[in-house]
Formats: structure tokens, sequence, C-alpha cells
């Protein structure tokens, strides 16, 4: 691949929104080709998948549906936005990629790891990011920005128990992929933060 893939991950409200624009006009004033995108998202298939996904819903949704909802819409944004991307040559900035699926559909939820590596084993076929940006904060203080916005999704809705099994295995994934993980406190001041974030970037610039 000669372009390079970040994504952003972390706990609701820990900062991944504010901080991908960031790092997208940081690129972009470097004169770097970059692309911002999402996860669930990032096509218009793969963003209807997202609205199913994160509808508040009176119908119980079965865990393996979730997961294998995710995979379809990565498989989509994958293959039609991401690959094609990294083969021209420019940079790809994504909010959540399958690290989320680890410590959503994993953790959170208990789906089996080996099931979820096996999917990504298929829908990745050895891709993987080059840097992993993980912002992490206490989990009460990211649901508090979030639950200022106001109405909460699917996810937003969990128990806080849920949000902190994401959060821990998100620091385990890290742990096991030194080489690209990295952890940023998102708990500082948001120029502090973005500061630590730039540190991060010049490695791959
Ligand atoms: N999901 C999944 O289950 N499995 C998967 O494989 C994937 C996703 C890919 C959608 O994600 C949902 O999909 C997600 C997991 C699931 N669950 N939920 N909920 P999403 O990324 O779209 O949704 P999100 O995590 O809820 O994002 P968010 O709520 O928008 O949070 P954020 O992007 O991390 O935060 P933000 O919007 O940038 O900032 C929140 C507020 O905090 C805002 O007012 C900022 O101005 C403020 N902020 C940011 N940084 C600071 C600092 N440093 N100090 C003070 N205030 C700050």
């Amino acid at each position: 691949m000669k372009g390079k893939f970040i994504t952003v991950e972390g706990v609701e409200g820990v900062g991944k929104s504010t901080n991908v624009a960031f790092i997208y006009e940081f690129l972009r004033q470097r004169e770097m080709p970059v692309i911002a995108t999402r996860e669930p998202g990032g096509t218009p298939f793969a963003e209807e998948l997202r609205n199913i996904l994160l509808r508040s819903r009176d119908e119980p949704v079965d865990d393996c549906a979730e997961l294998l909802l995710m995979f379809a819409a990565r498989s989509q944004h994958l293959n039609t936005v991401i690959l094609p991307a990294l083969q021209r040559g420019e940079w790809v900035l994504c909010d959540r990629f399958t690290d989320a699926t680890f410590a959503y559909q994993g953790a959170g939820r208990g789906m089996s790891l080996d099931v979820i590596a096996n999917l990504e084993a298929i829908v990745q076929q050895g891709l993987q990011p080059d840097l992993t940006i993980v912002l992490d904060l206490d989990v009460d203080i990211g649901l508090q920005r979030v639950r200022k916005r106001g109405q909460l999704d699917r996810f937003e809705s969990q128990q806080l128990a849920f949000f902190k099994r994401v959060r821990k295995s998100y620091l385990d994934r890290m742990a096991n992929a030194p080489e690209r993980c990295f952890l940023v406190d998102a708990s500082q001041p948001l120029e502090l933060v973005q500061r630590d974030i730039i540190k991060l970037l010049e490695r791959l610039l």
C-alpha cells in the first residue's frame, strides 16, 4: 500500500470526531492527500447499515446479527473506499475500525474473540492500520460529555459496566499491538491531547 491508514479509537465522548477533524486539517495543511471516514459507515450502503445498527428499537438485536452487520459494513467500506484510497497513495483517517469490534462486540457483548478474529481475517485479508490512536478517558467523563448532546443511540444507552469492559479491552489490545497502537490521555485539555497526537503523526510523516 502506498498510503497510510490511521484509525482513532476509544469509548464514547473521548474526542474521536473532534480529533479526526483536527488530524485531517493538520495533514491537509502539510499538503498530504487525505480522506476522513468512519465506521460503521463511510459509504452510502454502509451508512444505511450504521443507521440500522445505531437506532434504538424495541426489538432486541441479536449479538451475532450485530457483529455480522459491523463486518458487512466494514467489507463494503474497505473495498470501495479504504483500499482504493490507500492504493492511490492517500492517507485514510478512520473514526473507529476493527479494534472497536473487539471492544464492543467482544468485551462489551461477550462475543467470541476467535470468531471476531476469523471475520477480521476474511474481511481484511491481513490489512491492519499503520497507526491506531487510542484516546483514553474515564468512562464516566466520556458519557457525561455525550449525554450533554441529548438523545442517546442504541450503544450509548448501555450500562456503565459495558463501557468499562470496552475501555479495558482497548487497553488490553494496545498491549498486544504496541507497534501500531498508542495511547493518548484524553482527559487533558484539548490543546495537550492534540500536541500528543501530532507527536504520533510525526512518526509517520
Ligand atoms: N461500534 C461497534 O459497536 N462496533 C464497531 O466495530 C464499530 C462501532 C466500528 C458509533 O460510533 C457506535 O458504533 C459506537 C460503537 C459502535 N457506540 N456508541 N455510542 P461513533 O464513533 O459514531 O459514536 P461515539 O463513540 O458515540 O462518538 P461520539 O459520541 O461522537 O464521541 P467522540 O467522537 O469520541 O467525541 P467528540 O464528539 O469528538 O467529543 C465529545 C464532546 O467532548 C464534544 O463536545 C467535544 O467538544 C468535547 N471534547 C473533546 N475533547 C475534549 C477535551 N480534551 N476536553 C474537553 N472536552 C472535549
